[in-house]
């Protein structure tokens, strides 16, 4: 049986790649040296595409793409794909939701507790000799009862406040609107929640409506004491005050997965001991990459399969 077309957009991890392969004709774009004339030769034979969150898939491409019906993309986030823009085409747009919740969460969890416990500073401490030489570090910030806020109450943020709940912390949460179905405390105002809480957990879409969303303002408002944790995305937060405010004290600590311009890291932030930084790791685990290649695999086979 001869294979249906798929048109890769951009790299994708080698597991994915091999799975896409036995199932289909690949053809890489992001190879061809002439990515237009290719399209302009090809782009007829396509009715299948697989992308990412990071290599995304904009309005310029869909119009590109005249025979596309779906598109596939590896992570949950939609911020770089322009979904309403390829539902009014008639092209479906699949995620990989629900099976990167624990990891992301688990991340979350783990930036909270490195951050609040000087965890990377205080192994920096004894690298460094420090302890050796009779030096004592400051005292760390413990997590239990404290009250913490998460910005978005999603599938991952859902997730995270039950774990915050085992810690022994106080979840409260800022959504657009109050949820029927959960007895956390809700803050219609972000400004006081942060000002209530020890620690901001920000778990939100990406995108035009959620843009410094947790501005300056919020950021003043969690205060010197306060923790600032975002595995949401970088566009979330007004990262120039973020780097501003942890520099100047006015913000306590930060734990930061994602930013503005990945791969690029405000460099002020490479000498504060007070921030832990990780290069998007949140759902970068062997077996959650698995699951969440296995679920771009199966979006196309039931979108072909009729379902
Ligand atoms: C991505 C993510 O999958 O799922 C998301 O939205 O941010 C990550 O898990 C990763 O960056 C690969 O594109």
């Amino acid at each position: 049986m001869t294979k249906q077309p798929l048109l890769v957009l951009g790299p994708l991890m080698p597991y994915l790649l091999e799975e896409l392969e036995k199932r289909y004709a690949v053809e890489k774009l992001y190879e061809e040296k002439d990515a237009l004339g290719f399209l302009q030769a090809h782009a007829g034979r396509f009715r299948a595409a697989a992308t990412s969150t990071f290599t995304g898939l904009k309005a310029d491409m869909i119009d590109l793409l005249p025979a596309l019906e779906i598109v596939s993309s590896f992570g949950v986030g939609t911020d770089s794909l322009d979904v309403a823009y390829a539902n009014k085409k008639g092209i479906k747009v699949a995620n990989t939701p629900d099976v990167l919740n624990e990891d992301t969460a688990n991340m979350a969890i783990s930036l909270l507790l490195a951050v609040t416990r000087d965890i990377v500073a205080n192994d920096r401490f004894v690298r460094e000799g420090r302890w050796a030489r009779g030096e004592t570090p400051p005292l760390a910030q413990g997590i239990e009862g404290k009250k913490v806020g998460l910005v978005g109450l999603g599938r991952i943020g859902s997730v995270i406040a039950g774990k915050l709940l085992a810690f022994g912390c106080d979840v409260s949460y800022h959504t657009r609107n109050k949820r029927g179905d959960v007895s956390y405390t809700y803050y219609a105002d972000l400004v006081a929640m942060a000002r209530d809480c020890a620690a901001l957990i920000a778990i939100l879409p990406g995108g035009d409506a959620t843009q410094g969303i947790i501005s300056r303002d919020v950021l003043k408002a969690l205060g010197p004491q306060g923790t600032f944790i975002n595995i949401a995305r970088g566009t979330v937060v007004d990262e120039v005050a973020l780097v501003e405010l942890l520099q100047s004290g006015e913000l306590g600590r930060a734990g930061l997965d994602v930013f503005v311009d990945e791969p690029n890291v405000p460099e002020a932030l490479y000498t504060l001991d007070n921030v832990v930084l990780q290069p998007h790791m949140g759902s970068a685990t062997v077996e959650t990459r698995k699951a969440m290649a296995d679920r771009v695999v199966s979006n196309l086979e039931n979108y072909f399969a009729g379902k």
